[in-house]
């Protein structure tokens, strides 16, 4: 089987190729990944049954060509970050949405299956004491400019479906950690402070609350998506993980042995999402997938441990990272 993965050198995606290489003998895995600042080749498996491809999901020829050759299209590539969404919408419209539209006007002609990877915040945001989590039924209401390319995205995917009978299925899934999420993300970034000596930073009074997956657990779900849904279908993906940052906050600075209040509250993210909640039961109940990591705490230990163990992974990026920080003064 020859899987085809757009976004293959970020977090997910190089943790879902990992993943193929051990539960999927019979796989051989295609990455196409423009490696911008958020790809690091380095993430990848160093094994014959892996090929990198350096290029710009936009650039239709060399799409056209790798999906050709393809017999499932995973679509992890994807501008990610939400602050730097805020402080520069343009590569978010190009990867987003035109990347996005590109595959699918190869995966036509070829006929090729393609799966969709996106994300919860395409719902928007719940008050704290909402009864109700995000299912497939939730209307869109995206509020950052990355959740509105990524809400695009959803949409131009189902419009190929029903228009041009594309194969395509669509996963939203919460928010995920784990080994090789870059440094500007919440968890990394608190880490790698710690590791250096720097104060964490907490935006606004960190009541926002986000539902964590491991991303191993994301990422068999995935393939449970790709063996049995049903074209055109949305798959939730959650573990049933809602914490708030500051209880997150203080799990990390406690794990890593320093005092409960030894982080810095800071400006807060404008527009700033209070609270995402996940219910995959379509996705447990059509196709038995369950979450293996059911344990944040000890999730979290080994997510520490895999930072302060693969220093020479992270540190390339850090500085950079901190300064776009202090640029926009979080
Ligand atoms: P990431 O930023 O770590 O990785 C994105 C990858 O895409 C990088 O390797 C980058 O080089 C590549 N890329 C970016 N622009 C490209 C382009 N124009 N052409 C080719 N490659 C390009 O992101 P991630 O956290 O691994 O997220 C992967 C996907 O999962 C995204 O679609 C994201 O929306 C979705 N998602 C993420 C989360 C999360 O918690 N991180 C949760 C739900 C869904
Ligand atoms: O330093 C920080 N301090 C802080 O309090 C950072 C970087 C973040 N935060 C807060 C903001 C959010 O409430 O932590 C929470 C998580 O922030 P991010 O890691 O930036 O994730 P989020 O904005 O929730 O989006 C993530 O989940 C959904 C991914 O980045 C997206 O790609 C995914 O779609």
């Amino acid at each position: 089987m020859k899987v085809l993965v757009t976004g293959g050198a970020g977090f997910i995606g190089s943790n879902f190729v990992h993943l193929t290489l051990r539960s999927r003998p019979e796989a051989a895995v295609t990455v196409l990944d423009s490696l911008t600042y958020a790809g690091n080749a380095a993430s990848l498996p160093d094994d014959e049954r892996v090929q990198l491809v350096k290029a710009d999901i936009v650039d239709a020829d060399t799409v056209d060509a790798l999906v050709a050759d393809a017999d499932v299209v995973v679509h992890f590539a994807a501008e990610s970050h939400n602050d730097n969404s805020l402080d520069d919408p343009t590569p978010f419209l190009h990867t987003n949405v035109i990347g996005t539209f590109t595959l699918l006007e190869a995966c036509r002609h070829h006929g090729t299956r393609l799966h969709h990877v996106s994300t919860d915040e395409v719902y928007g945001d719940l008050e704290l004491d909402d009864p109700d989590r995000f299912s497939p039924t939730t209307p869109y209401n995206p509020s950052s400019p990355y959740s509105a390319t990524k809400a695009s995205s959803d949409l131009l995917v189902r419009a190929w479906v029903r228009s041009f009978g594309v194969e395509a299925t669509l996963s939203n899934c919460s928010n995920n950690y784990g080994p090789r999420q870059h440094v500007e993300k919440f968890i990394p970034r608190q880490i790698t402070n710690i590791l250096d000596g720097q104060r964490p930073k907490l935006y606004g009074a960190g009541l926002n609350v986000r539902d964590w997956i491991h991303v191993d657990d994301h990422n068999a779900a995935v393939w449970a998506v790709i063996d049995g849904g049903r074209p055109g279908q949305t798959y939730l993906i959650g573990a049933d993980g809602e914490l708030d940052n500051r209880t997150v906050m203080a799990a990390i600075v406690r794990e890593m042995g320093l005092e409960p209040d030894a982080f810095d509250h800071v400006e807060d993210r404008p527009g700033h999402d209070l609270r995402y909640a996940i219910d995959a039961s379509r996705t447990r109940e059509e196709l038995g997938w369950s979450p293996r990591f059911n344990d944040f705490a000890a999730g979290l230990r080994d997510t520490i441990a895999w930072y302060r163990d693969n220093e020479w992974w992270w540190r390339p990026a850090k500085a950079a990272t901190e300064l776009r920080y202090e640029r926009i003064g979080r």
